[in-house]
């Protein structure tokens, strides 16, 4: 797995994206694609790019999936698309597929982080470079060619501070959250969740995190949990949701057990999907971590760049805001997803 602390932040990149510079040297590998798509003299052959997508959980999912679809074809590249369902078993056999139709490029989000070294090594002996986006991986480095996605563990940072502002316009005590946490094993589950930890150890001893499991990053998923949480966790009075979605579906249990979401217990979450924010404007999420799913557009430059044979970093970070609910009204019209 990527440590943050392994990249150091270089300048603002295109598409509102921020590169960040690799530290290894393997950063500058050079793609050893066996396509030749983009190499000089000659017609340019039209690149295919397998791509294999979690799944579509998550109001996010939904939006990054457009953007990947839309990019493709913005830049005329051939895209086969196939979606996981959340299942790691489909995403190594879709990868299987594009290895054995001999596209020129691999692009996934993986579910989880562990388990794809054997795939991985398929595809580099294939000569098929992978670009992973969204999620990481915790493979040797060699194995792909760069990532396309956020700094999970900052946006846990950045929801523990997130808290600490909202705890501060209307304080609870004592703080008791409960977290909702993305799907067992997937980097931003793990990596939200140590960020989060971190900021509570370092400035919060007073915050007592009373109750944590996985809603799997969907609506449904929250709603039955957080069902359970406030059985089992009445004295909850926050609650740290891993996605916007979770979020959603813990209102509805909230509210069925006669609670007031954002009030009686004061919520956080991860994406700033459109329905997040409209949960915001209404008082229900009290602050949204953005984690920006428009990840297309970079991608498709990433791949057209490592075809082409260019050095491309080894980590290329999404740039993302920070909403509280005051701010919700005024930024919704703007929202993109
Ligand atoms: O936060 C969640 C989605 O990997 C960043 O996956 C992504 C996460 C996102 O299901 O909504």
């Amino acid at each position: 797995m990527i440590s943050r602390r392994s990249f150091l932040t270089g300048a603002a990149g295109a598409a509102g994206l921020v590169v960040v510079s690799g530290s290894l040297a393997a950063c500058g590998k050079k793609s050893t694609g066996a396509s030749g798509a983009g190499a000089s003299g000659g017609a340019q052959k039209t690149i295919t790019l397998g791509f294999s997508q979690v799944g579509s959980e998550s109001g996010w999912r939904a939006a990054n999936t457009t953007s990947v679809k839309d990019a493709a074809t913005a830049a005329g590249i051939n895209l086969k698309f196939s979606d996981a369902e959340q299942k790691q078993e489909n995403q190594i056999q879709a990868i299987r597929d594009y290895i054995s139709q001999k596209v020129d490029i691999i692009s996934f989000s993986p579910v989880v982080s562990s388990g794809w070294d054997t795939v991985l090594k398929e595809a580099k002996t294939a000569k098929i470079p992978v670009v992973l986006t969204d999620r990481q991986v915790d493979s040797d480095q060699s194995l792909w060619v760069s990532l396309v996605g956020s700094d999970f563990e900052l946006e846990g940072e950045r929801a523990a501070n997130m808290l600490d502002k909202v705890l501060k316009a209307t304080p609870v005590t004592p703080v008791n959250i409960a977290v909702l946490e993305g799907t067992t094993g997937s980097a931003p589950a793990t990596q939200r969740a140590a960020g989060f930890k971190k900021i509570m150890d370092a400035s919060h001893p007073d915050w007592k995190i009373v109750v944590s499991q996985t809603g799997d990053f969907t609506r449904d998923g929250g709603k039955q949990v957080m069902a359970a949480f406030l059985q089992s966790h009445p004295e909850a009075n926050v609650l740290f949701a891993h996605n916007d979605d979770m979020a959603l579906g813990a209102i509805q249990s909230i509210q069925a057990a006669g609670k007031k979401p954002g009030t009686d217990i004061k919520i956080v979450s991860i994406d700033g999907v459109h329905d997040g924010f409209v949960a915001m404007t209404q008082g229900q999420i009290n602050g949204i971590v953005e984690c920006n799913p428009l990840l297309g557009p970079q991608l498709m430059e990433t791949v057209k760049a490592v075809l082409a044979g260019q050095t491309v970093e080894k980590w290329i970070k999404t740039k993302e805001g920070d909403f509280i609910a005051a701010d919700a009204a005024a930024a919704l019209p703007t929202r993109k997803y």
